[in-house]
């Protein structure tokens, strides 16, 4: 009888789920509204004429992360670990969330490697 041994598999890192949201007066327009836990870089591209920002809130309120104020035709970033959980997001500059620049993101189970 022969025993095989079986090496551990090779874990990398995984990449960072991206999200790419485009900011207007007076909305965003997100690439997806759903990620697994882990990585996040998402990218705000001010395609509007006013200064915008991005602020995601956690399934608290806390505060998550936010790029500062994206001028028009800029582009900001945020990379942030995020578990399991409803999120908001929301422009901070003057009204703007009242006029409709918010949204939600969903981090989902995280991904499991190899998955289809
Ligand atoms: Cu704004």
């Amino acid at each position: 009888m022969i025993a095989l041994a079986v090496p551990p598999p090779i874990v990398a890192p995984a990449p960072p789920a991206r999200v790419l949201t485009f900011a207007d007066e007076f909305r965003f327009t997100a690439s997806r509204r759903s990620i697994p836990a882990g990585r996040l870089l998402l990218q705000v591209k001010n395609i509007g004429e006013d200064d915008h920002d991005l602020r995601i809130l956690g399934p608290r309120g806390t505060p998550r992360g936010e790029t500062g104020v994206v001028g028009p035709g800029d582009l900001g970033r945020i990379s942030v670990r995020l578990p399991r959980g409803r999120y908001t997001y929301l422009c901070t500059v003057a009204d703007h969330a009242a006029r409709g620049m918010t949204g939600v993101l969903v981090v989902t189970r995280k991904a499991r490697r190899g998955a289809k």
